[in-house]
């Protein structure tokens, strides 16, 4: 399946959401009105896009009809998702280029920071369940695919099974997992992690955590403590810190990107299960609050459903061409 087929499928309940409802405004009557316009507002904000880029976009639409008879409201918010997920040079989220063989982008390692040498060190925090365990799987397959070795690192070691799990997964995957008993410290595993890494001469270790709450100060120690572990072996790791934030979760998952992100300076987020919700509008808001460069998003719960993140792709895949409805 192509890269776009899957953004498509992994986000059709937004997409689907979107397009009856702009579809049903856009169409009834000859001329976009307030009424019609206050809708489309609402329409917008109701899949958590954010009030700015809803608005904005309402605007783009009623300067667009003033200049001419006919407006193509999903060209316009196309343009305006895609602008203001592309923020930038630094920390931008980069446009990937296809692969339509593999079904992933061609060049898409370049979404992740390089170590100077191996291992690049990849840590994965967030709260519980937001998809930290999986996610740790999908992407060790995704740089496996692409002719990489890579160890895994079981460094929740507070949640019941949570060490099991892993390990499941790592089997799953082909790949080896460093892990310790339950209670011990994290920071202690991550260390012995990073020796192997470097003795085996892996180009990535990827680390799962235990899921903490952000509000929780000593939790965010403990991360910070597993941060200066890896330090001692290599004073530029983790050369990654992927937040995994759940798109079900809405608005609650940008609370928890700001106190992360003071905490452990993120680099990167990792959307997870944008094809239950039909308010997978909140990648955009992530990104324009924030400005962390969103990296890959879960799009369900196999091991190929991680994806490196696009934002052409992603803007294309929400307003998905529906002729019938551009005019009016
Ligand atoms: N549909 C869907 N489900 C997902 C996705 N990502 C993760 N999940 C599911 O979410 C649940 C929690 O995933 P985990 O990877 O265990 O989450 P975690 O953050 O490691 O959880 P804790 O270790 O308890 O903090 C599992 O049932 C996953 O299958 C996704 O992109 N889509
Ligand atoms: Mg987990």
């Amino acid at each position: 399946m192509g890269l776009f087929q899957k953004f498509r499928d992994g986000l059709r309940k937004t997409q689907e959401k979107l397009t009856t409802e702009i579809k049903r405004i856009v169409t009834r009557g000859p001329k976009l009105d307030a009424e019609s316009l206050e809708e489309l507002e609402a329409t917008l904000i109701s899949t958590d896009i954010g009030v700015d880029t809803a608005v904005k976009i309402v605007e783009l639409t009623k300067e667009a009809a003033k200049q001419s008879g006919q407006v193509d409201v999903f060209a316009i918010a196309r343009a305006e998702i895609e602008r203001e997920l592309s923020f930038g040079e630094s920390g931008s989220s980069p446009t990937v280029a296809t692969d339509t063989k593999s079904g992933h982008a061609a060049a898409w390692p370049s979404v992740l920071v390089k170590a100077p040498q191996p291992p690049t060190v990849i840590l994965l925090a967030g709260v519980n369940g937001t998809g930290k365990t999986t996610s740790t799987a999908k992407l060790a397959h995704l740089l496996k695919e692409q002719g990489n070795t890579v160890l895994l690192a079981a460094c929740d070691t507070f949640r019941a099974a949570a060490i099991e799990q892993l390990k499941i997964w790592g089997q799953r995957v082909g790949c080896e997992v460093i892990a310790g008993q339950y209670g011990a410290d994290s920071a202690a595993i991550a260390y012995d992690a990073m020796e192997a890494a470097i003795n085996r001469k892996v180009d990535y270790l990827i680390i799962d955590t235990a899921g903490r709450l952000h509000t929780k100060k000593n939790l965010m120690e403990e991360m910070k403590k597993m941060h200066r572990s890896l330090q001692k072996k290599a004073p530029t790791a983790p050369h990654e810190v992927l937040l995994v934030l759940d798109s079900t979760t809405g608005t609650n998952a940008l609370n928890q990107a700001r106190t992360f992100h003071q905490a452990l300076g993120v680099t990167g987020l990792i959307v997870t299960k944008l094809d239950g919700t039909a308010k997978g509008g909140i990648v955009v808001a992530i990104a324009r609050e924030l400005k962390i460069p969103v990296k890959f998003i879960g799009l369900g719960e196999q091991v190929d459903d991680l994806q490196p993140f696009d934002p052409k792709q992603f803007a294309e895949a929400l307003f998905a061409e529906s002729p019938e409805t551009r005019r009016m």
